[in-house]
């Protein structure tokens, strides 16, 4: 992975020293464990998801501000807002909107690389971000955990199989995501999910991403140890994505 040069920094519109200095960056993190934990919440972490690569456009007449707010009345423990623009047509807009509309944790759902991107999402709003394993050595993930957690952030690591998760396992990271979806061919399969939660330490919120599409699979999932249910294309892909997530 390319590290942001010192170029690409003195390029970036807002300097690493002036994101500290936003009205957001002061504020303290909302705990991803307590909400996931919490029995009056059911543990779903839902997803803004206006396009994906493998699917193209899903969603785009939905306000990032309705579909959230409704989330969170159905009682979600998190939201997730992508950022990415490139292949998910997200961004930081979306972050603070979501956030203005929010008193759940939030999820930054971005390709992490660099520090920037980890002073970026606390100073719009997020409260937690994702560190794939896929693309970060250990070297990386221990830094980019120990750098956001100094900060007061909470990190969900992904991982997709066996030996990401153990050359991954660190205690600078709060929560681990099993995805579902190979992000190399898109295709879905609950059984890595299934296949990794014995393997992941007690100690982390155990969460399993994409592709989970009814109440019976999340029953499946909880039975079988996770705790956390990223889902985010089965609601946006409807019309209504508040109805779809009460039903
Ligand atoms: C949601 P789905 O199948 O419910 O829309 O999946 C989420 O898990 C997925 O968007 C995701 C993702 C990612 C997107 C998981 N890991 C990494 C971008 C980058």
């Amino acid at each position: 992975i390319r590290k942001r040069t010192e170029v690409d920094l003195a390029k970036a519109s807002t300097t690493m020293a002036e994101l500290e200095k936003k009205p957001m960056f002061a504020r303290a993190c909302l705990p991803l464990r307590d909400s996931v934990l919490d029995k009056t919440k059911n543990g779903i972490i839902a997803e803004y998801k206006r396009a994906s690569p493998s699917k193209g456009t899903i969603n785009d007449r939905s306000s990032v501000e309705d579909v959230v707010r409704g989330y969170q009345q159905t009682g979600v423990s998190a939201v997730s807002v992508l950022t990415d623009s490139e292949f998910f047509k997200g961004s930081l807009t979306d972050l603070v909107k979501a956030r203005t509309a929010l008193q759940v944790p939030l999820l930054r759902k971005e390709f992490i690389i660099d520090e920037y991107q980890i002073l970026e999402a606390k100073a719009y709003g997020a409260d937690i971000i994702l560190l794939i394993a896929a693309v970060l050595n250990p070297v990386q993930l221990e830094s980019l955990s120990t750098f956001a957690r100094s900060i007061g952030m909470n990190v969900l690591l992904e991982v997709h199989n066996r030996e990401e998760l153990e050359r991954s396992v660190m205690d600078s990271i709060d929560a681990i995501g099993v995805n579902n979806r190979n992000l190399n061919d898109f295709s879905v399969s609950l059984d890595h999910s299934l296949a990794l939660v014995g393997l992941i330490p007690d100690r982390f919120i155990k969460v399993s991403e994409s592709g989970i599409s009814d109440p019976a699979t999340i029953r499946q999932l909880r039975a079988a140890g996770f705790q956390g249910f990223l889902i985010g294309e089965n609601f946006m892909k409807t019309a209504d994505p508040v109805k779809a997530i009460k039903s």
